[in-house]
């Protein structure tokens, strides 16, 4: 099986090289990696965030393992050429529309939580996050207003079938799980939002069985944090879902902890942490490759047909974290290898 490998910028190819390390320590010479330029990193090689040549190498994969994207030094290039526009990209390409983000806390991290510990023991969710619409691809533009100012725009909009394939992705997974789903929109205030309510619920009478509830995104935001433990399964858009993924990863511990999926409708996937590139820490080995090894045990499961040894690395990420494994973001000293070292010791 061949795995397409984009390490991307800043500490993506740290971790990356961690998770490739465990991929194959778990599964022998059963997969191929071919590497491929992403991000800031392949617009100074190639004159182009996404090349048409990784581009290749991700539809030819069997999954794609991820790192990060960003770069300050792309600062001040068009949007079209920005490191950003890599991941937007090949989510689009390659249909990859349902982001599984699960916020779980490790035990032996509920002191590096941002929130009292019996809060944070409460928090075992997924965020199920739909990426190829809303206003990430919506248009966009700048203009002079009538009176000569300078105006931004970026249009959020979803269609009702993009809306019923995230909410039947967001209802399996809550079938699969503690069988509570709630969705999160902002109906009280944007079209979009009453069109997804309306279509989420409509969807709700083939799901007797989930218990569905909705909630505004303002409102959610000041749940995850007052009761995260009340949350099964959410189900939301692509801005919402990107900025509330990064709240639960505090809630969790640390932002180095949360993995996540991006599958399209053939469970072909995209495994990626859910942290940037980090270009303050790039190189110094103080990166924590654990959301890039948990996020490979998710490739396993969902990509590859593997259950079984997606649970041995998650099994030995626990082990590891149980007997001290700490990198700086977890209040620890160890480097980004010795991190991986700890993992395949635990394996
Ligand atoms: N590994 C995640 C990553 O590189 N994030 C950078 C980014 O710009 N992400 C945009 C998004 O997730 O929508």
């Amino acid at each position: 099986m061949l795995i397409a490998t984009l390490p991307g910028d800043g500490i993506g190819p740290e971790v990356t090289e961690q998770a490739v390390r465990v991929l194959k320590a778990v599964t022998g010479d059963l997969l191929t990696f071919e590497q491929g330029l992403v991000g800031g990193a392949a617009y100074k090689a190639a004159g182009h965030p996404l090349p048409e040549a990784t581009l290749d190498l991700a539809r030819r994969s069997d999954a794609i393992l991820f790192g990060a994207v960003g770069d300050p030094d792309c600062d001040a290039l068009e949007r079209h050429l920005r490191p950003e526009q890599a991941i937007l990209g090949l989510r689009k390409a390659l249909g990859l529309f349902a982001n599984l983000r699960p916020a779980k806390l490790f035990p032996e991290l509920a002191d590096a939580s941002a929130l009292r510990p019996e809060v944070a023991a409460s928090i075992d969710l997924v965020i199920v996050r739909e990426t190829n619409g809303d206003v990430y691809f919506g248009e966009k533009g700048h203009r002079k207003t009538a009176d000569g100012l300078r105006e931004g725009y970026d249009v959020m909009s979803y269609n009702e079938a993009e809306v019923a394939r995230i909410a039947r992705v967001g209802f399996e997974t809550a079938r699969a799980r503690r069988g509570k789903l709630c969705s999160i929109d902002k109906a009280n205030v944007l079209e979009t939002s009453q069109l997804w309510r309306d279509v989420v619920i409509e969807l709700s009478a083939e799901y007797p069985d989930i218990e569905l509830s909705h909630m505004y995104v303002d409102n959610a935001a000041m749940q995850l944090v007052r009761n995260p433990g009340q949350f099964d399964v959410i189900v939301t858009g692509n801005l919402f879902g990107d900025i509330l993924s990064d709240q639960a990863s505090m809630c969790a511990g640390s932002i180095g902890m949360l993995p996540s999926a991006t599958l399209n409708s053939s469970n072909q996937g995209l495994y990626e942490p859910i942290h940037g590139s980090a270009p303050d820490i790039a190189g110094q080995g103080k990166a924590n490759p654990l959301a890039t090894i948990l996020s490979s045990a998710m490739m396993l499961r969902y990509s590859l047909g593997k259950p079984d040894e997606a649970d041995r690395i998650e099994a030995a990420v626990a082990k590891a974290l149980a007997g001290g494994a700490r990198s700086p973001d977890l209040g620890g000293t160890m480097t980004t290898a010795q991190m991986g070292d700890a993992v395949l010791a635990a394996l």
